[in-house]
């Protein structure tokens, strides 16, 4: 049994990613029945706690770097560095095809995240049992076996490629809760949210049959060495003024965290769903603060989940993204072990790629730039925030003590305690109320006989386990944790929507990987989004924004953001659309992309070996902002990298630049023209080259052109060394400089 168990626990060998290539799902589809994960207990960040020099500078809160990433934008002036924030980074990915929210898992992977939720979409917690084969279904896709280890087995292969575990997260929750928190051990999930509340609360299961499942559901987790999370943080979502319920939150993290340590969950595995209840323009820091100090004061042996506020986020991601900047100023002062991001376009759309990317560089570049901010700031206790965290935590153990008044934690639901709006002890009756007997699941609790015996190795309370067997499960030979070959794998049953029949709709795209078409949330599904400012009213503008898509051969044409600039001024709109057709990228011509030196070997290099050139716009051509801009220090000019530049003017003779070129020892001429009637501006650089030539400097300096009209490719038929076109920077033309100069003293030399 046990080599068994060794040869199917192995890691994936007959798959290898390959960086440059798409996952190949139908490879983590082959032979899926025989795939096993090992167990997969929850994983923190390496190294958490240890200063480290990461590039130019000294971090105090990073962990291990990754062995493959895509660095946040900015890293570009700071050597493409990437420090990984010490604290856990989720993205929640649940598109509805688990097929193509395996593409998007390995894109955050690669952008920082290393916990990803979660593989339904909605109403878990409605199914009953277990469910097998991948449907797309109607209203929400349910947790199945196969989504669930086709997507731990390419999660398997992405952390292998960036270097890091990732934590595979999902929901155990509803009638079915046990029997999903057992195939969640099976198949190496590594963390769930659980909390019988959340079934009472919002999903109206028996309190009876909730916390009896639960008590079943979080010895099996803690047996999976599992993270859980809570579900306090639904209360201030549905409550109606979300800073009101903040002492019953806290007395329900309270419930939760007890519970499931008696369960057998340790301390360090229970995480508590925080969420800073208000958001901007209330004052929010002044609110959310002190609750998240509070927090941490109650459950100091526990961890924070610290979630992003989304109840009032609208349509407008910019306004989302501030928000969770500000929620993580409160996760670095108060040090949240696990910073969620649920999306900024989820008040829209179902969440597409990208901004599962945005959200997770938002946590990583906001954590990354408050590295430290602890050893400079400090809460202050005493004033207004500590008098607010002594309020909410009275105000909580009132609650707590109110509860045991009437009677325990059934009657004050069956009172309707919970998701009060008014702020407690105040009271205004529109709690959420269950009956003990009612809900569903009712009247489905046995009580065990004397001889039940369980023979499984993780079980909550009375197994009368016979004697001979020091462990239950030997009484079987071993159960499914023991022996993963007894897990009964059962595929497809829908003939019609499984995931074999998606994938061949799209087998085109693999047959002819030179075919693209843009996506958002499936594969190819062509939709697009335009961004506009339409001169109207707001509603107007909306309506003018559709026909403007359907004019431009869109289809589906959906406003998914408007915002009015001024009532008569305009209209900020973002509309979605499809297109139905493709690019052949094979069809394409790509001029050669050339590569430009980092900014730091530029600097040495003329450091190194003192740099000058000429510079002039040339004939009869008055502009000179370009090219200025390509020499000033300012917005990255050459300059800036230490060349030294005489700037002769606009319209000059191209002699007078030769000559200047040759009086100060130029290693360079760079000669701009916008113009471009005629041809001028590459008869200009045809004379350049033949000045030098008869001026005998050809062979020991460097020419240069540029122009918004310039091409390199026709610019070097004129002779000269190269061109430069719109979008050039003063670094692709230092960058130039330095490997051409180095290529001329190689052929000197
Ligand atoms: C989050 N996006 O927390 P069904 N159990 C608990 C929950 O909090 C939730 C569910 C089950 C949020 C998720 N919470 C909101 C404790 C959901 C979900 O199947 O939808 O009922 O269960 O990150």
């Amino acid at each position: 049994m046990k080599d068994k168990c060794k040869e199917m626990c192995a890691r994936e060998t007959n798959i290898k990613l390959d960086v440059n290539e798409k996952i190949d799902l139908r490879k983590i589809l082959d032979g899926l029945e025989n795939y096993h994960s090992p167990r997969r207990p929850w994983h923190w960040r390496e190294n958490a706690f240890v200063e480290r020099q990461i590039g130019d500078f000294v971090y105090l809160e990073t962990s291990d770097s990754l062995k493959n990433s895509v660095p946040l934008p900015g890293s570009r002036g700071f050597g493409h560095i990437d420090p990984q924030p010490d604290c856990v980074i989720t993205t929640e990915i649940a598109s509805g095809r688990f097929e193509d929210d395996i593409r998007r898992m390995r894109m955050c992977a690669w952008q920082g995240a290393d916990h990803i939720m979660v593989i339904r979409t909605a109403g878990q917690s409605h199914i009953d049992s277990l469910l097998e084969g991948t449907t797309q279904g109607i209203g929400g896709i349910a947790v199945t076996r196969k989504q669930c280890r086709a997507t731990r087995r390419a999660l398997d292969l992405i952390e292998d490629e960036v270097g890091r575990p990732i934590n595979f997260h999902s929901y155990v929750s509803g009638v079915a809760g046990p029997d999903i928190a057992v195939m969640f051990v099976e198949e190496g999930v590594s963390g769930v949210h659980q909390d019988p509340q959340y079934n009472v609360l919002y999903r109206n299961i028996n309190m009876r049959r909730s916390f009896i499942d639960a008590c079943e559901s979080k010895s099996v987790l803690a047996y999976g060495g599992m993270l859980q999370i809570d579900g306090a943080h639904n209360a201030n979502a549905t409550a109606m003024e979300a800073w009101k319920v903040m002492p019953e939150l806290m007395v329900q993290h309270a419930i939760n965290t007890i519970f499931s340590v008696k369960c057998g969950i340790l301390p360090e595995n229970i995480a508590l769903s925080s969420v800073p209840p208000t958001a901007p323009p209330a004052p929010c820091m002044r609110l959310d603060l002190p609750y998240a100090v509070a927090l941490r004061d109650f459950f100091r042996d526990y961890k924070i989940r610290a979630q992003q506020n989304t109840k009032y986020m609208e349509s407008e991601t910019r306004e989302a993204t501030v928000t969770h900047t500000l929620n993580m100023l409160i996760s670095r002062l108060t040090t949240a072990d696990v910073q969620s991001t649920i999306t900024p376009d989820e008040g829209r759309n179902v969440p597409w790629h990208y901004f599962n990317v945005n959200a997770v560089n938002t946590a990583r570049q906001a954590l990354n730039g408050m590295d430290g901010l602890r050893t400079m700031v400090e809460i202050k206790r005493d004033g207004p925030l500590g008098e607010v965290v002594r309020d909410l935590k009275e105000r909580a153990i009132l609650f707590l003590e109110e509860i045991l008044e009437v009677g325990g934690y059934y009657d004050a639901v069956e009172q309707g305690f919970f998701v009060d709006s008014g702020e407690y002890p105040e009271r205004n009756n529109d709690g959420i109320a269950r009956e003990l007997d009612g809900g569903i699941g009712v009247g489905a609790i046995y009580k065990r006989d004397k001889d039940y015996f369980a023979p499984v190795s993780a079980h909550f309370g009375y197994n009368n386990v016979p004697e001979e067997f020091s462990c239950p499960s030997e009484a079987i030979g071993g159960d499914t944790f023991s022996d993963p070959s007894k897990i009964q794998f059962i595929d497809e049953l829908d003939k019609n929507d499984n995931v074999n029949v998606r994938l061949d709709e799209l087998a085109k795209y693999d047959e002819h990987p030179n075919l693209i078409r843009p996506e958002v949330e499936f594969r190819s599904d062509g939709v697009i989004v335009l961004t506009l400012l339409l001169p109207t009213d707001e509603r107007r503008a909306e309506f003018a924004a559709i026909a403007l898509g359907e004019k431009l051969g869109l289809k589906e044409c959906t406003v998914i953001h408007k915002q009015v600039m001024h009532p008569a001024e305009g209209t900020y709109i973002e509309m979605k659309g499809t297109v139905d057709f493709d690019i052949d990228l094979d069809s394409l011509v790509i001029p050669e992309k050339i590569e430009t030196l980092s900014e730091k070997e530029i600097r040495a290099d003329v450091q190194d070996k003192p740099m000058t050139v000429v510079a002039a716009t040339v004939g009869e051509d008055e502009h000179s902002v370009g090219l200025k801009e390509i020499l000033d220090i300012k917005h990255g000019g050459i300059e800036g990298f230490g060349i030294k530049y005489h700037y002769l003017g606009t319209s000059v003779p191209v002699e007078k630049l030769v000559d200047a070129a040759i009086e100060t020892n130029a290693d360079a001429i760079l000669q701009s023209t916008i113009i471009s009637h005629n041809d001028i501006h590459y008869t200009n650089m045809k004379k350049l080259h033949e000045t030098c030539i008869e001026k005998g400097i050809r062979d020991k300096i460097i020419l240069a052109c540029g122009g918004t009209q310039v091409t390199n490719e026709e610019a070097v038929k004129t002779g000269v060394d190269v061109g430069f076109g719109r979008g050039s920077h003063g670094i692709d033309v230092a960058s130039f400089l330095v490997k051409k100069r180095r290529e001329m003293s190689e052929n000197e030399g």
